[in-house]
């Protein structure tokens, strides 16, 4: 097996793609913060595209692990053994995969091993754009729009010289730049939440207010916060994918990422500190994200989450495979058709009856196999960016509540950790609290509705959601999820 990295680059069959540009004469213009499998599928295969273009050398990425974790320190020693470079796999349904070489990351630090530094080298002007995939909870912002300054994270951090969130770290990177005349930079969130920049505005400035009023006011008068839809599904790499994925192209990757071959950004043009010629590439540059975004998230990322978590309590444990069951394809099509589509406008040039077609297209694809367990993980913040505002309005509408209901019922379910068959699977939660914890396993069923999942949702204002609710729930229990969903479905 070839082992990847820069001497072995020139080197490699002629079937794997490779950067076009000398990466030599690439320098960081972006630091991204957590690189996550989606950022490497995604925005770093923008940027690769966008490198290969004349003049744009100055606008590679700086990789900034944040979190303390094994994992995490593990990963920052696997990108300086391969200079940061790694295989993706793109997964067409009907064609063979595509192995290419990613060579946009150029740079990479792992925070906790130095955030001083880290702070010091996001301050250098060079830096132009910070850009995030932090996850969906990962802003801390509440249903109404609020940063929690105290919130057990939030709070301790404040305290720090030296913080350790993510809010902290940047700020104190504009604080020095601010010292320094470096100018600010664009903070670009790539999360699945609805209006991100506004979220992600609200969680920096919100930290900052209460770090320095001044630094406040001079990154609200300075630093712009673009909207952003991102798309393209990328599944978990377990230790058998990183096996697999080797032995299908030859290399020796230990970071090896693979995705389907569907790839979409669509990027508000607010950026206060230029960018690179991203509209060059394939990015869709607009002055309105938010229908985009809606029918993204109220769409693709609220099927996954229907299928995620039904799917795990029914003993599935892959996407393509839960496709065939007719139920759960049904599911999705009614969500999509009676309660997502009638409440969504569909951006200029897209029909909403086609996007859902294409997507129960992309969920077949078996050669991507992605995981209901990777989906279902963190449904606890997932839930209210990507279902809350359907289920509000369906409620609203006097519609039926069936899908809804099932939902909800299936995460409590799932919360317990052992499907329909009585296989004990992960419960991967991070925000969940004990306090939940408490009403998911409450003989009151009703309990759960209190859940930080639902905050904002009003579910115990509509007497027929809660009656609708507590049979579906009590009939998972008792029948099993598949018999439930088959009712649901012929409702
Ligand atoms: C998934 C997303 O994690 C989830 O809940 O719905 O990761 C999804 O695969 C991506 O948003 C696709 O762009």
């Amino acid at each position: 097996m070839t082992p990847l990295n820069k001497t072995s680059l020139p080197h490699l069959p002629p079937e794997i793609v490779v950067p076009a540009y000398d990466r030599s004469k690439v320098t960081p213009g972006i630091a991204h913060i957590s690189v996550g499998n989606f950022h490497r599928a995604h925005q770093a295969v923008y940027i690769d595209r966008v490198l290969a273009r004349a003049g744009q050398e100055g606008w590679g990425l700086l990789g900034v692990g944040l979190m303390e974790t094994p994992h995490e320190a593990l990963k920052a020693q696997d990108m300086a053994a391969q200079d940061c470079l790694y295989s993706l796999t793109e997964c067409a349904p009907d064609a063979p995969n595509l192995v290419r070489v990613i060579g946009s990351i150029t740079e990479y630090m792992y925070a906790p091993a130095d955030r001083a530094a880290t702070i010091a080298r996001l301050a250098d002007p060079t830096i132009r754009i910070v850009s995030l995939t932090v996850t969906e909870g990962g802003y801390y912002v509440d249903e109404n729009g609020v940063f929690p300054l105290d919130h057990p994270v939030i709070a301790e951090d404040l305290k720090r010289d030296v913080p350790h969130t993510v809010f902290g770290l940047l700020t104190e990177a504009l604080r020095q730049r601010r010292e320094s005349g470096a100018g600010p930079f664009t903070i670009l969130s790539c999360d699945n939440l609805p209006q991100n920049g506004h979220v992600a505005r609200a969680a920096f400035l919100g930290w900052a207010r209460a770090r320095d009023a001044g630094l406040a006011q001079w990154m609200e008068e300075n630093v712009t916060f673009p909207c952003t839809m991102v798309d393209r599904i990328t599944p978990a790499v377990h230790p058998e994918d990183v096996k697999r994925l080797d032995a299908e192209s030859g290399l020796d990757d230990r970071i090896p990422v693979f995705c389907e071959d569907f790839i979409q950004w669509v990027v508000e043009d607010k950026f206060c500190a230029g960018r690179p010629e991203l509209d060059a590439v394939g990015v869709q540059f607009t002055d309105n994200v938010e229908p985009y975004e809606a029918v993204k998230l109220h769409m693709l990322n609220a099927s996954h989450s229907l299928l995620g978590l039904s799917g795990v309590l029914s003993g599935y444990r892959f996407v393509s495979e839960i496709m065939l069951d007719l139920n759960e394809v049904a599911l999705v099509e009614q969500y999509l058709a009676f309660d997502a589509e009638p409440l969504l406008h569909a951006p200029p040039g897209m029909a909403l009856r086609e996007y859902g077609r294409r997507l129960l297209h992309r969920f077949r694809n078996k050669a991507i196999s992605d995981q209901l367990l990777r989906i279902a993980f963190d449904s606890t913040s997932k839930l209210s960016m990507f279902i809350r505002s359907t289920a509000m309005g369906v409620i609203a509408h006097g519609r039926p509540v069936e899908r809804i209901a099932f939902v909800v019922a299936c995460y409590a379910e799932y919360l317990r950790g052992r499907d329909d068959k009585g296989t004990i699977y992960d419960v991967v939660e991070p925000h969940l609290t004990d306090e939940d914890r408490l009403k998911a396993a409450s003989a009151h069923l009703e309990d759960a509705l209190d859940m930080t999942a639902f905050a904002g949702w009003d579910l115990r204002e509509s007497a027929i959601f809660v009656q609708r609710y507590l049979a579906l729930r009590q009939s998972v229990r008792d029948r099993g999820t598949r018999a439930t969903l088959a009712e649901v479905v012929s409702t």
